[in-house]
């Protein structure tokens, strides 16, 4: 992504400044950082009912089932409808919870006409026993030249039981013989080398959840990535990292674009930048970690770790608050000084050529800011998992 935007759009970018330009500048970043954020993307869960789609779809969204605007979980399907859960914090990102094969009673190739099967980036079929069913959707997925990923869900059940029946229990073992078995029962239906993820929608840091997230990500095209990494939990302590990289990568550009729309000075300010621009770039950043208000409710809820532990373990003045124009000023001053106090060649390492001399001081201000802002949620990302899913695991 970030090659795309030296090679097509940074050109464009310095050009236009240095024809003392900005307002066109500022309208292709701004276009290439739109277009960015309403990437969408599109999750099929299919699967048998009771299979466990419902509970699955809430939990990656953040979502506790007895939540408003959740999917109905434990209930028998008796509708045979496609129903659609965008993501609280990135509605763009969509997840369908669509009724399995067998509750259609169509043949494969019908069934995926009947969902419009176009409309999905990829699919995830989920079942806690695979059958023929399972098999002959996913070969017909494939003859569509589209992707899907096995899930074997409830895992907890499993481990659980053994872990009360075994003498010796070990999980490793567990879970080997669990992968064993549901590839030999896709093979025994005719599907070659499957690759089947074990997961827990009620823990989905444990077992195979961070490496189907993992999987998935990697095999997205680039433009999805980022949606996608961000609409994600934050099941792993790589993935926080992941979301941090992807929004560090684009600070340079929304401090240019702050930098360069803002006609007018901002009181409290010395220097120039566009306030409402920089609000929704950190509301982003706390949506993408999971730090706003609602989302740690939700974590709270369904850890059990108190609201106010976590409020406690938090640093950062933008998470667990609602993030306003006031807010962010009152940061970014404090910024200021620190950036009149930086010597001029640690400034200098971070301007980009495309700035001009007069904007330099708003773009560092800002760009120093917005590092500083992302640093501290993303520790405070770092606490929170750790602090819930040590809780989980006690
Ligand atoms: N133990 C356990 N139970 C689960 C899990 N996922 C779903 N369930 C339970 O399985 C039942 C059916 O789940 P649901 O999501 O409604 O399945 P759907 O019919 O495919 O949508 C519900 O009672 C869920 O609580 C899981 O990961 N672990
Ligand atoms: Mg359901």
């Amino acid at each position: 992504m970030e090659n795309m935007f030296s090679r097509s759009v940074d050109p464009e970018i310095r050009e236009a400044l240095l024809n003392n330009d900005e307002a066109s500048a500022a309208a292709v970043l701004q276009q290439y950082l739109q277009e960015q954020e309403n990437i969408p993307l599109n999750i099929a869960v299919t699967g048998d009912t009771g299979s466990g789609k419902s509970t699955f779809v809430n939990t990656i969204r953040g979502v506790g089932d007895d939540a408003e605007g959740a999917a109905p979980t434990g209930v028998v399907e008796t509708t045979k409808e496609v129903t659609h859960y965008p993501h609280p914090n990135f509605p763009k990102v969509i997840f369908w919870d669509v009724p399995g094969i067998g509750t259609m009673n169509f043949p494969a190739e019908k069934y995926l006409e009947l969902v419009e099967f176009e409309r999905f980036d990829f699919f995830i079929i989920i079942s806690d026993r695979f059958r023929e069913n399972d098999v002959k959707l996913a070969k017909e997925i494939q003859k569509k030249k589209m992707k899907f990923y096995f899930v074997r869900s409830k895992i907890d059940n499993n481990v659980r039981d053994k872990r009360r029946s075994q003498r010796e229990f070990s999980e490793e073992r567990t879970l080997t013989q669990i992968r064993k078995t549901c590839i030999q029962s896709l093979q025994d239906q005719g599907f070659e080398s499957p690759q089947v993820f074990l997961v827990s929608s009620f823990d989905l840091h444990l077992y195979d959840f961070p490496l189907l997230a993992e999987t998935l990500e990697r095999e997205l095209p680039d433009l999805k990535r980022e949606a996608f990494q961000l609409a994600m939990p934050n099941t792993s302590l790589e993935m926080i990292d992941k979301k941090k990289k992807a929004f560090k990568s684009k600070i340079k550009y929304w401090a240019t674009l702050s930098a360069a729309v803002a006609g007018v000075p901002v009181p409290g300010l010395s220097v120039a930048v566009d306030l409402s621009l920089l609000v929704g770039v950190v509301t982003r950043f706390v949506f993408g970690f999971g730090l706003d208000i609602s989302s740690l409710k939700k974590i709270s809820h369904y850890t059990g770790v108190p609201y106010e532990e976590l409020k406690a373990i938090i640093k950062s003045p933008l998470a667990a608050t609602v993030v306003t124009p006031a807010l962010v000023l009152n940061l970014l001053a404090q910024t200021e000084s620190l950036v009149a106090l930086m010597t001029a060649e640690e400034g200098s390492r971070f301007i980009p050529i495309l700035i001009p001399v007069t904007m330099t001081l708003s773009f560092l201000t800002i760009y120093k800011a917005l590092n500083i802002f992302l640093d501290v949620l993303a520790d405070d990302a770092r606490r929170v998992f750790e602090k819930t899913t040590l809780n989980c695991r006690g």
